[in-house]
């Protein structure tokens, strides 16, 4: 799915790459008089490599003019590329088929990588080596297959090399959908890998061409054949022609003997002039390079992971992941996944809506469901969330003292959750901390909370079920209960806060958390951040009582009110004693923390209401129209 600027690269480079292979297979199979394993093996790796496939071709493959294959491909360099074609077709065939495969499988990224080479090795040497070469090479199979052990080997282990870290790394990194055969990502990484693999590979075979260890590009001229010099009457011979003209002639036994060997003699006849220590030292050290190739990335990815695990989800930029970071660590910072938004709010929508209940024999009945939303925090900034029935914060639900209430919560997300009654006394098995009290909440599935509500005052409802992320993407709503005696003090006017942090970057919401990459990078009063928070108007001698909700996960924030002094009256939904009342100008709102000031408006103005942690008034660091998230204003007349 495309969801981040990388998938539209991907989706480019596959474009070209299917674009250069289909121009490769034509150009193969109309123009060049190369082996049938050859033209295949530039399919494939021009499949793999794209553009750079192309490339190579151009410039070590095709034949430039009819008749000059043998010559133009003679140089040492274009051996060695077509050897390390003809390696990585074969090895990244298998390698790739295993990859998707352990994929699906969730087998550990280590054993993955195990079970990739073993594959690569097994398809490059028993298939693209000994069987698809067997024209070339003559003898039997098992014949084939001893005597391209070793050179199938070498080349294998430089080419993993080249092509594990590449895969440990991106598939283990930030965005973890590369471990995933459906996503673009998986098979950018693998292209990316098989370009690396080559590259590291294509020394290795160098030297092994030029001891004679492994054929390079070969020219084949059957009689009869379009590519037969004796038929193509319009075209000059070119010099050094004479190896294919003269094969064509004498027939063609096993269908070989038309194959010309650019460089040095024909297929069979072949015999290495590498000694045995040389042998054993470039074996050894391709062996080291494949060791250090595997091992190393585990250094600092966890390849203990598998895609079962960890496969799609996306950590945030700044995110600090070691060998040893666990699974679960990582799907807990995991971003939203867009394709799970159920439901788009409305730019300006609000939330904290009343939510009526019914009435079912004397008990107040609320129906809520949590669900994935896009909300818009700014006109032009949204994020992905989740929401108590389709708003951030959830609906308010306005309670007495005394009441009867059953709440019907109905799980729509992607994952378990609860609701926890932040403040009040309940039966144990109401109160809501996931795998506590209950049994969380699966997905789709429904849990109904009923109690006596013995309280009054100030009070926050929110998901206990991995609070860390699900509060953190907008799991909470005010409850507000009044007392039976009218107890609390009172206002001209009632304003209710709920603070919340949020962490969206490159089109994506994560949850944010005080730990590495986690920080917020958005606040949000109410579900908006300034400009788009409440302007509350007033008049000059009202009151309002402000009530502050620590719905938010990390910071204490300072809030403060321009303009004079408030009165604390309430703290965690206790009011307190007339002589315990005190004045301030700002309260530490903590998470979980309740406050209800009350404040005059002495004058007429513009009055603010903001944190005082002046990064916390920012939208994404920037300061807008003079100010940005936790800020507000009470316009006095
Ligand atoms: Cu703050």
């Amino acid at each position: 799915m495309i969801i981040q600027p990388i998938d539209y690269a991907l989706l480019v480079w596959f474009i070209l790459a299917v674009l250069s292979t289909v121009y490769v297979a034509w150009d193969q199979f109309h123009n060049n008089p190369e082996p049938v394993v050859m033209k295949w093996g530039f399919v494939l790796v021009t499949l793999y490599m794209g553009p750079l496939g192309l490339l190579l071709y151009v410039l070590a493959d095709k034949e430039p003019w009819p008749g000059t294959h043998e010559q133009f491909t003679a140089s040492l360099w274009k051996q060695g590329v077509g050897s390390t074609i003809h390696c990585v077709a074969g090895d990244a065939t298998g390698i790739i088929l295993a990859a998707a495969i352990t994929a699906v499988l969730g087998l550990p990224m280590r054993i993955d990588l195990m079970v990739e080479y073993v594959a690569g090795f097994a398809f490059g040497l028993f298939i693209f080596q000994s069987l698809f070469m067997k024209a070339m090479l003559g003898g039997t199979y098992w014949h084939n297959v001893r005597k391209t052990f070793l050179p199938e080997l070498m080349s294998m282990n430089a080419m993993m090399a080249g092509m594990a870290p590449v895969m440990s790394f991106l598939m283990m990194g930030r965005d973890m959908r590369a471990m995933v055969p459906s996503e673009l990502l998986f098979w950018g990484v693998m292209s990316l890998g098989v370009i690396a693999g080559f590259a590291v590979a294509y020394p290795v075979n160098v030297w092994m061409v030029k001891r004679k260890l492994k054929h390079g590009l070969m020219t084949e001229r059957k009689p009869g054949s379009r590519f037969d010099p004796q038929r193509a009457h319009a075209q000059p011979m070119q010099p050094g022609h004479e190896t294919g003209a003269s094969g064509a002639a004498t027939g063609h036994r096993e269908s070989s003997g038309a194959t010309g060997h650019a460089g040095h003699g024909g297929g069979h006849q072949m015999q290495t002039d590498a000694t045995g220590p040389q042998l054993a030292a470039v074996t050894g050290v391709t062996i080291l390079m494949l060791l250090a190739g595997l091992i190393v990335p585990g250094f600092y990815v966890n390849l203990s992971l598998s895609a079962h695990d960890v496969g799609g989800s996306i950590m945030p930029p700044g995110m600090i992941m070691d060998f040893d970071t666990p699974a679960a660590a990582m799907r807990d910072m995991t971003a939203i996944h867009p394709r799970l938004v159920s439901f788009h709010a409305a730019h300006d929508a609000r939330g904290d809506r009343p939510l009526a209940p019914r009435i079912e024999n004397g008990v107040k009945v609320f129906d809520i469901e949590a669900s994935v939303i896009r909300w818009h925090i700014l006109d032009d900034v949204y994020v992905d969330a989740y929401a108590f029935n389709r708003q951030i914060p959830g609906p308010r639900l306005r309670l007495v003292e005394g009441d009867r209430v059953r709440i019907n919560v109905r799980n729509a997300l992607p994952e378990s959750t609860t609701v926890h009654w932040h403040g009040l006394v309940v039966p144990n098995e109401m109160d809501g901390p996931a795998e506590i009290t209950q049994a969380p909440i699966p997905p789709g599935g429904r849990y109904v909370y009923e109690y006596t509500v013995q309280q009054s005052g100030t009070f926050f409802y929110h998901t206990h079920d991995h609070a860390d992320r699900q509060q953190a993407f907008g799991l909470y709503g005010a409850l507000l209960i009044e007392s039976r005696a009218g107890r609390e003090p009172r206002a001209d006017l009632d304003y209710t806060i709920q603070l919340q942090e949020w962490l969206k970057r490159e089109w994506l919401t994560y949850p944010a958390m005080l730990m590495e990459g986690g920080l917020p990078n958005f606040f949000t009063i109410n579900g908006k951040a300034y400009p788009a928070t409440d302007v509350v108007g007033m008049r000059v001698g009202q009151t309002i009582k402000l009530r502050f909700i620590g719905t938010h996960n990390n910071f204490v924030h300072p809030m403060h009110v321009h303009g004079g002094p408030f009165e604390v009256v309430a703290l965690d939904g206790v009011t307190l004693a007339p002589t315990a009342r005190y004045l301030a100008d700002t309260i530490n709102v903590g998470p979980g923390q309740r406050w209800d000031v009350i404040w005059k408006a002495r004058r007429p103005g513009k009055w603010l209401v903001h944190c005082h942690i002046p990064h916390h008034t920012t939208n994404n660091n920037v300061e807008q129209d003079g100010g940005g998230g936790l800020t507000m204003l009470l316009h006095v007349q």
